[in-house]
């Protein structure tokens, strides 16, 4: 049964939340008003975050455990999150990981500047001190793809309850922009938004990864910065819009939320943590009616 308080109040659930961009996209969600279920797959860490909000006066925010990799971990989110709130009006995919092994002191020594890494200049300056093994390159698809896929799924059915329809933003990076992308046909089939399908882009991300073990990532025009990370990007952008094409009543968009100083990219981001949120937040409140299917950069549309 829905009471008065459960139609009017909105839930949201963001993962990857007990630090960085995460972190803040709780806190401000939570500033506008909403329920916030703060998720960590490390309970230690998740529930600290909490505390420290708490602490600041964000009494509607809420810890609970989440490890997108593991499908046990999301069914016991999905159950909690039916049984305290019988719906869901925000999912916010943050959580990510980088997919390569870095030595960072080496990486601090180079000091590359934030253009060069922004620009491509820093690509082959920076192959001696990462490293893509197939294990980070695994863990990698699995958490900002599969993971993102998975957990989706799971939530699907309680954001259609939504009474303004849900929101899903899937936090996403500029080395997913397809451009970036050498390998001319992939880059195609990406963009045709028509022809996409969930099979076409799982087929992609396995195509990947038997280039990663075999080591055949430059051969077959794979990105040669963050190839991972970049590829779990590009294919979680080109199923945001499968989702959205399929979903019409909902907004599923994916943001690059900036060059944002975080662990994720050994600091060598530049904005703040505050000016890093701002798109997920904005997405994640979007009035009804919004746009869906998007690709944004910060709080603009831009090209996928
Ligand atoms: N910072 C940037 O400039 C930038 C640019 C473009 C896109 N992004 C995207 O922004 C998002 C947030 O990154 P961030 O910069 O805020 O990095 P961050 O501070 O390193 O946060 C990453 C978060 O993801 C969590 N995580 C990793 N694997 C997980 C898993 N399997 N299940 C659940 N949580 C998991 C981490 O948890 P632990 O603490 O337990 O490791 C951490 O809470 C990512 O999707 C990233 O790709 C960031
Ligand atoms: C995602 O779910 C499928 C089953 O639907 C499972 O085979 C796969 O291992 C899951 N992936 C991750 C990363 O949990
Ligand atoms: C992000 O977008 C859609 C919805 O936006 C969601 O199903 C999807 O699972 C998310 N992640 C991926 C991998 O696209």
């Amino acid at each position: 049964m829905m009471n008065d308080k459960q139609s009017t109040e909105r839930y949201a659930v963001v993962t990857g939340a007990n630090k960085g961009i995460g972190f803040e996209t709780v806190r401000q969600l939570a500033a506008a008003g909403v329920t916030v279920v703060l998720t960590a797959r490390n309970e230690k860490r998740g529930t600290e975050a909490t505390s420290l909000l708490h602490g600041l006066g964000y009494s509607n925010v809420q810890y609970h455990q989440l490890d997108v990799q593991d499908l046990q971990s999301i069914e016991a989110l999905a159950k909690f999150i039916q049984t305290q709130f019988g719906k869901l009006d925000i999912l916010v995919n943050n959580a990510g990981a980088t997919g390569v092994v870095v030595d960072e002191d080496g990486l601090k020594a180079l000091n590359i500047d934030p253009e060069s890494w922004l620009s491509g200049k820093a690509t082959n300056i920076v192959q001696g001190v990462m490293k893509t093994t197939y294990d980070k390159a695994k863990e990698c698809l699995d958490t900002n793809y599969y993971g993102v896929k998975n957990l989706t799924r799971a939530l699907l059915p309680l954001l259609q309850r939504s009474a303004s329809g849900g929101r899903i933003v899937n936090v996403s990076s500029l080395r997913g922009e397809l451009w970036r992308i050498p390998n001319e046909e992939i880059r195609k089939e990406l963009a045709d938004v028509e022809t996409l399908s969930e099979e076409k882009i799982d087929g992609f991300v396995e195509k990947f990864l038997h280039d990663v073990r075999n080591d055949e990532l430059e051969v077959n025009g794979w990105s040669k910065m963050l190839p991972a990370y970049s590829v779990s990007k590009a294919m979680l952008n080109a199923y945001t819009r499968v989702l959205a094409k399929t979903y019409k009543n909902m907004c599923i968009n994916c943001v690059h939320p900036g060059y944002v100083d975080t662990d994720l990219n050994w600091h060598t981001g530049t904005l703040t943590l505050e000016e890093g949120a701002q798109g997920s937040v904005m997405l994640a409140l979007l009035p009804e009616g919004g746009l869906t299917g998007c690709y944004f950069d910060r709080t603009q549309v831009a090209e996928f």
